[in-house]
């Protein structure tokens, strides 16, 4: 390799070493230049003094701008102020692609602009500190799956017919079959694995026609489902909370610096690995109504009822056994009380909103049938899925994580759509 990381810099102190990346900033004092250079590992400092440079060199470093490509040589010193800080001592510059009025300043942008721009604003340290979570919370994700004996298959995007109701199914032309309709959820898919892996999961975009433009919902947003042969509700739930757990501990052991950059209060964090509170969703409501809420048994819960119940509350809290009558089909029905499912939703602290929603799954092929009926879904698209109850049903669970509302919750940023490589919304569709 003829270059080097310069998040490998305390290796090489003293020596000479070349460094690629793109010029972040640029200040000078007369003789001397300091570029900031981002080589997408760090932010770096690149000393250029005058005098110890030939003039060709000094030239370059005078005329190179913000976000031109550039190769560095130099010496690798530690700050001589700051630990833990290390610098290069400039011998050489040369400028790979020399950049022209690059459109994002170092200053505020607002925020259509920056959307507009994303392709570009992907360079800022915010934005580089926010991917970096995101790639943690996966890494954990899949490390901590993995220890509770899950393994990943995956499910199509292309499917049949809904998951989580026929309201925001995006429907796209399909050869002489008709139409076919983007996945909301991998759930039903991954189901039917489980009776050959046991324990599996799935992760990838899944799409929702959601009319809401709210700062926690995109249109193609990335969900991990997963799914176990013989787990009841607790089961469902104790796999939640270590999940989520060992996703913060993740994080707060690699992504200092990354909260550094978006000045996440880590403190509150911290706080996160400890038993999470649990309410039944009749236990909710009353709490809500005592808190000024006037939602009604049966309803669903808005964001401004999420703030209230984990207004008190340093650990998510869990939402369990809601009406049968405002959740999907597939749930299993509380034999002790027919008009509640075993399920959950999961919501995050710190206005998070809820980040998982989960469920026993129903085993009985009769009640499904009924509930398939009374959903109006055609039945003939579920004959398959019966199957997986008819041949060897087991009890079993699983549930559904948002990435990107993890990714908002961890990082402390306020709307979703930066918690996304290229966010799609009602209104956005570009970059
Ligand atoms: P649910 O519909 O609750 O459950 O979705 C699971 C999780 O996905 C996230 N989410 C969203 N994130 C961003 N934008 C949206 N528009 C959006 N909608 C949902 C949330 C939510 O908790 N199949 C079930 C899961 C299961 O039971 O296994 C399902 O899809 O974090």
């Amino acid at each position: 390799m003829h270059y080097i990381l310069t998040k490998d810099f305390p290796r090489h102190v003293g020596e000479e070493v070349t460094i690629k990346g793109w010029l972040y900033n640029k200040r000078s004092s007369g003789p001397i230049a300091f570029l900031e250079i981002r080589d997408g590992y760090r932010w770096t400092q690149a000393v250029a003094a005058k005098a110890s440079l030939s003039p060709d060199v000094w030239e370059r470093v005078e005329k190179v701008t913000q976000e031109s490509a550039v190769e560095i040589t130099g010496t690798v010193a530690k700050h001589p102020k700051k630990d833990n800080v290390f610098e290069l001592q400039v011998k050489d510059l040369k400028i790979l692609q020399l950049s022209e009025n690059y459109p994002i300043a170092l200053k505020d942008h607002g925020p259509d602009f920056l959307l507009e721009n994303r392709h570009l604003w992907l360079r800022s340290k915010r934005q580089w500190a926010i991917l970096k979570i995101r790639d943690a919370i996966i890494t954990a994700m899949n490390q901590y799956l993995h220890q509770e004996d899950f393994i990943k298959v995956d499910s199509p995007i292309f499917t049949p017919n809904a998951c989580e109701g026929t309201s925001t199914l995006f429907a796209v032309p399909y050869f002489d079959l008709g139409s076919a309709y983007l996945s909301q959820s991998g759930q039903l898919y991954i189901e039917a694995a489980i009776a050959s892996v046991g324990r599996c999961y799935d992760f990838g975009p899944v799409f929702r026609a959601e009319k809401s433009k709210t700062k926690r919902h995109l249109t193609e947003f990335w969900m991990m489902d997963a799914e176990a042969a013989f787990f009841d509700h607790e089961d469902n739930i104790r796999v939640q909370e270590g999940l989520v757990r060992h996703i913060v501990r993740y994080c707060l052991e690699h992504c200092q610096e990354e909260f550094t950059i978006l000045e996440r209060n880590v403190e509150s964090l911290k706080k996160v690995d400890a038993p999470f509170t649990r309410y039944t969703y009749e236990e909710a409501i009353i709490k809500l109504n005592q808190n000024g809420s006037d939602i009604k048994f049966g309803e669903d819960l808005g964001n401004d009822d999420e703030g209230i119940l984990t207004k008190d509350s340093v650990v998510p809290v869990f939402i369990e056994k809601w009406p049968k009558s405002i959740k999907p089909f597939y749930m299993k029905t509380d034999p002790t009380n027919p008009e509640r499912v075993f399920n959950d939703d999961l919501i995050a602290p710190e206005n998070g909103g809820e980040i998982i929603g989960g469920s026993q799954r129903e085993e009985s092929v009769d009640i499904l049938i009924e509930r398939i009926k009374n959903e109006g879904l055609n039945m003939a698209d579920y004959e398959w899925y019966l199957d997986t109850r008819r041949f060897g049903g087991v009890p079993h669970s699983g549930f559904g994580l948002g990435l990107e509302r993890v990714v908002r919750w961890i990082s402390g940023t306020e709307h979703i759509r930066e918690c996304i490589t290229f966010p799609r919304t009602i209104g956005r569709l570009k970059p």
